[in-house]
């Protein structure tokens, strides 16, 4: 299902995928995306912040439509199924609507939404945080990658208009109903023997960014009890961060860390170190932050409440997208724009597809044709019923 786009962002190296947002690989999906909403006569329009809608029909505040999607940017070394195959199945459940002869009484949108994983920038969701409002534009702008450049260069380089990012009512106007098509990043599907689940609940999830200052020095000349060495408290918290997880019932990880100035041959002079802890419930992710606390300057970058996903929209959904039996219902801990979307008010839905790996943002992500192709049956008919007056 993927193969149009397999080629862009991938390291061949690795079988992983790199497309962080405004890179070159974005730059190249965001082409296809065009191409693919040319190609079928769709009404393309990317709104202030960079997500790209594809319009069947022409929405209105009074008329809003049927949206579906998802984000095409990966986290780095990522797989090839999170994000695009809720795009890749948008396209091809309206193919199906149409070869059905469906015409639908609502506009129906496709959605790719900028910068989900917050790889690059390090605010996940960033386009539908934007969009909803739910993060200021002058902190967005503000940010910066790993290189030192901001937001804001790198959305002017790429010749977007910047300083006019921000919450942007008319576009969340247009949606009436939001459904997003994800790979599982999980066995749940697995375990249960079917191949597309409905989501009920997004746990409450946020990252945190801790910097460690201690003194550079010569790894050779100075003496133990003279040093003040920032790794040793950065050690001390991944450590603590795991025996607190398993005390409070909550994951946590630490999977990017910055040591500089990064000599072999010196003590580090600062450790920057980025905590990502989700859990069950919001009060045991807080705690375990600051658990932690003391051992350095500690910034929330951001922070997703528990999502409830709409009871009735949900048990909608499953009915209709499984066939004889409903399709299984089951959380996630994962993100997802579709979260962020239903945090601002929108009616707001996910389907899962299988996974048989379990396995996400790693190369060895993974979801059988078959499986696939039950997804965009299934994105088809729940869009055909919501579409229905
Ligand atoms: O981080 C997440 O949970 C999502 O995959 N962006
Ligand atoms: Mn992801
Ligand atoms: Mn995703
Ligand atoms: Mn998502």
């Amino acid at each position: 299902m993927l193969e149009p786009i397999a080629h862009v962002g991938l390291d061949p190296g690795t079988g992983g995928y790199v497309r962080d947002a405004w890179s070159e690989a974005d730059m190249e999906l965001r082409e296809w995306f065009a191409g693919e909403a040319a190609r079928r006569g769709l009404d393309l329009r990317e709104d202030r912040n960079g997500n790209l809608w594809a319009w069947w029909g022409d929405p209105s505040p009074g008329r809003p439509g049927v949206v579906t999607g998802s984000h095409l940017d990966s986290v780095r070394q990522g797989g090839a199924y999170d994000g695009p195959l809720g795009v890749v199945s948008a396209f091809a459940a309206l193919d199906l609507l149409r070869k059905r002869g469906v015409s639908p009484s609502k506009p129906l949108g496709v959605a790719c939404f900028t910068d989900e994983e917050g790889a690059r920038f390090g605010v996940p969701c960033m386009g539908s945080r934007l969009l909803t409002g739910a993060l200021e534009a002058d902190r967005a702008l503000a940010l910066t990658d790993d290189d030192g450049d901001t937001l804001a260069d790198v959305m002017t380089r790429a010749g977007r208009k910047a300083r006019e990012i921000g919450r942007d009512a008319g576009t969340l106007a247009m949606i009436g109903t939001f459904v997003e098509l994800h790979v599982e990043q999980g066995r749940g599907l697995v375990d249960q023997g079917r191949p597309v689940g409905v989501a009920s609940a997004i746990r409450p999830h946020g990252r945190w960014r801790f910097d460690f200052r201690g003194r550079a020095d010569h790894a050779g000349t100075t003496r133990l009890a003279d040093r003040d060495d920032p790794m040793l408290p950065f050690a001390r918290m991944v450590l603590a961060a795991r025996e607190n997880a398993e005390r409070r019932g909550v994951v946590a990880t630490v999977g990017k860390v910055r040591v500089s100035p990064g000599n072999a041959n010196a003590i580090p002079g600062h450790v920057s170190a980025w905590l990502d802890v989700r859990g069950p419930g919001a009060a045991d992710v807080r705690a375990l932050v600051a658990d932690l606390a003391g051992a350095a300057e500690v910034r929330e970058e951001s922070w997703t409440p528990v999502v409830d996903f709409d009871p009735a929209l949900r048990d909608r959904l499953a009915r209709v997208a499984g066939g004889d039996t409903p399709a299984p219902i089951l959380p996630t801990g994962a993100g997802h724009d579709a979260g962020i979307l239903a945090t601002a008010g929108v009616p707001s839905a996910m389907l899962f597809v299988r996974n048989p790996t379990g396995v996400s943002h790693s190369p060895d992500e993974h979801a059988e044709q078959a499986d696939c192709e039950a997804g965009v049956v299934a994105l088809a008919d729940v869009l055909e019923a919501l579409s229905e007056t």
